[in-house]
């Protein structure tokens, strides 16, 4: 089984990249020490969403990393992928969770104490928490304090990450913050180059030692 590690957790746009070009760049961001990859489209056909997530998959399984679906359970169930990401919106965390078993990785969006109790007690396995800057890529969100995302941390005992306009010279904010991880779009997505991109975001110590 995979070791679910989500310090630095990648979640990919292809808008705008060639499958080519966009499967490449996966491929660098693992080589560059990506420890978990989400795979999230908005646009695609069932049809298109499985073909890309079996590609990636494949990509993912040469670096022992697992591979989220963002969204859909039929999808990731379809190419046995490690796990299933849901945000408010989504299919509730409890259904999600009952579709997918207990082997597999649920993890959900929360942005209030409240919810990421709910999401914790309906089953999920770890929390995406943000957005925490503004960010450029397609998501209906909104900010999140990082007063809130410290309080989160506190409130549930699953894994939180901080999610959103994230970047090498931002993430200093979350010093102190007991996060797992950060998420990640564009820093290294579109980065010139996405290996160094992990590599740099991977170097940042967020923990006070
Ligand atoms: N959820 C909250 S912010 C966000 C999602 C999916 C997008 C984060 O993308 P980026 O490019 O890292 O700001
Ligand atoms: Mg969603």
């Amino acid at each position: 089984m995979k070791k679910f590690d989500p310090s630095l957790y990648f979640i990919t746009d292809s808008t705008n990249y060639s499958e080519e070009e966009f499967l490449y760049r996966v491929e660098q961001a693992l080589q560059g020490g990506t420890t978990l990859l989400q795979l999230r489209e908005k646009e695609k056909s069932t049809l298109e969403y499985i073909d890309l997530a079996k590609k990636v998959h494949a990509i993912a399984n040469r670096y022992d990393v697992p591979l989220i679906i963002d969204d859909r359970v039929d999808v990731a169930l379809a190419i046995d992928a490690e796990g299933v990401h849901v945000g408010q919106a989504d299919m509730p965390v409890a259904t999600a969770r009952r579709l997918m078993g207990d082997h597999k990785i649920v993890g959900a969006t929360a942005k209030t104490v409240p919810w990421a109790k709910e999401a914790y007690s309906q089953g999920a396995d770890y929390l995406g928490v943000g957005a925490i800057y503004p960010t450029t890529t397609k998501v209906k969100t909104v900010l999140t304090s990082i007063d809130t995302l410290r309080d989160i941390c506190n409130a549930v005992p699953i894994p939180v990450n901080a999610i959103g306009g994230l970047n090498k010279n931002n993430i200093d904010i979350l010093v102190g913050i007991p996060i797992a991880g950060i998420c990640v779009v564009s820093a290294i997505m579109k980065a010139d180059d996405p290996k160094q991109a992990a590599i740099e975001l991977k170097a940042i110590r967020l923990k006070k030692e």
